[in-house]
């Protein structure tokens, strides 16, 4: 199953030829975020493929499925309801943009699911700015909150490349929690709902890493970064999977170089975000931030965001999961401005030292984060949302 939105069509297509080739796929999805367009277009082209490999390829508008924003997650979760109804034994999903998507893919999912793992999720390397919204908010939110677990250590919890057995995708399709998240926090949820089925979790390695469209300024991230934040704050309260659940994961191999070297987006277009005046709300918001921390926030961003180290990235990450309000336009503000002045501080610092000294900081920050957690667990967690 594909998800599709903006991508051309030539891409997607090329990518559903790709899955339908394969021996052990007996049907190709593509779900459209609306009828026509691209959507005509990808199932025009389809038509040939699909007849020309014996196997159909469904091209399907996504229903309105969840309460939030109509996006991936509608996407998601029609094709996650479709597969249980017909009882499919074992569903592929994967980004249509990406751009090296070939056999090996779906034979390391399969060769883990054969082995007994009922959910497979690929992991790949990403270059040092990419992942933000990985690295500064969901995994501190999964360290914080499921302390001792594999899930901070997943390596990509928003990757929307795995495989589900049957099991897995009926309970999927029969949580309204995962059914509700409509938006770009469909990745989390699924992450979290997984974790919790003891299926079997295995990480497959993709070395060559997920090729697919980069971004320009991160204004482009915005609606991916307040829902994966509400997504975040609505696991708090939840339980975790045990510490004995069964995770496996494939050895890393070398980074190519090419992702070592990737710059995944524009700072200087992304350095003039932080220069928007502060709304009367929004500057009320952040002056709940323990500590003081609000005015302080707004003297020292005029002296650059490399104030936001990971230490005060700890307590203001805590703030937005306790305080965060969706659809708010002040909160959503402030939470991007506070990720984008933690982004900043560590492109402007860490990320100058190389690849692998990065990396290795940005992993020890998340081991921190989640030995604070386990050493604190007074912290009282907001009620959970239904
Ligand atoms: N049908 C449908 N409807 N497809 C959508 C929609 C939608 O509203 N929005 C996005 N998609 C598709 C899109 O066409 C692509 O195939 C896939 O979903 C992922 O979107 P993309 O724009 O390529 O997102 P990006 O930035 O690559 O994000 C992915 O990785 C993020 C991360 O790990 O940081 C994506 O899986 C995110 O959910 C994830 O947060
Ligand atoms: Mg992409």
């Amino acid at each position: 199953m594909f998800p599709f939105k903006s991508e051309p069509p030539s891409l997607v297509v090329s990518n559903l030829a790709k899955a339908t080739a394969h021996p052990a796929v007996d049907e190709v999805w593509a779900v459209a975020s609306e009828e026509g367009g691209a959507a005509r277009d990808v199932a025009t082209m389809s038509r040939e493929v699909a007849a020309a490999q014996g196997k159909p390829i469904e091209v399907i508008p996504q229903e309105r499925v969840g309460k939030l924003r109509p996006g991936k997650g509608d996407a998601m979760n029609t094709a996650i309801a479709r597969a249980a109804e017909q009882g499919r034994d074992r569903v592929h999903f994967y980004d249509a943009d990406i751009t090296n998507f070939g056999p090996s893919w779906i034979e390391g999912a399969e060769a883990a699911a054969d082995r007994g793992f009922g959910v497979v999720r690929h992991r790949f390397p990403r270059a040092s700015t990419d992942a933000m919204i990985t690295w500064f908010i969901t995994k501190p939110a999964l360290a914080r909150l499921f302390p001792g677990t594999f899930l901070p250590r997943l390596d990509q919890p928003l990757g929307g490349e795995v495989l589900l057995v049957r099991e897995a995708v009926e309970s999927l399709a029969g949580s309204e929690f995962v059914r509700d998240r409509s938006d770009w926090g469909i990745d989390t949820v699924i992450t979290y709902a997984t974790s919790l089925m003891g299926l079997g979790l295995y990480e497959h390695h993709v070395g060559d890493g997920k090729r697919h469209a980069l971004y320009g300024s991160l204004d482009e991230l915005r609606d991916m970064l307040v829902e994966c934040l509400d997504a975040a704050r609505s696991l708090a309260g939840r339980p975790g999977p045990g510490s004995d659940a069964r995770h496996g994961s494939d050895p890393p191999t070398p980074v190519p170089d090419d992702v070592k070297s990737t710059v995944a987006f524009d700072l200087e277009a992304t350095k003039n975000l932080l220069d928007g005046p502060w709304g009367e709300e929004e500057a009320n918001l952040a002056d709940l931030i323990p500590g003081a921390m609000g005015g302080l926030l707004r003297a020292r961003a005029e002296a650059g965001p490399s104030f936001m180290d990971a230490g005060l990235w700890y307590e203001v990450h805590g703030f937005l999961l306790d305080n965060f309000t969706l659809a708010d336009h002040a909160s959503e503000s402030l939470a991007f401005r506070l990720w984008l002045t933690r982004v900043l501080a560590y492109t402007t610092n860490q990320a100058r030292w190389g690849f692998e000294p990065a990396i290795a900081y940005l992993e020890s920050t998340i081991d921190d984060y989640e030995r604070r957690s386990a050493s604190s667990p007074s912290r009282p967690a907001p009620a959970p949302r239904s």
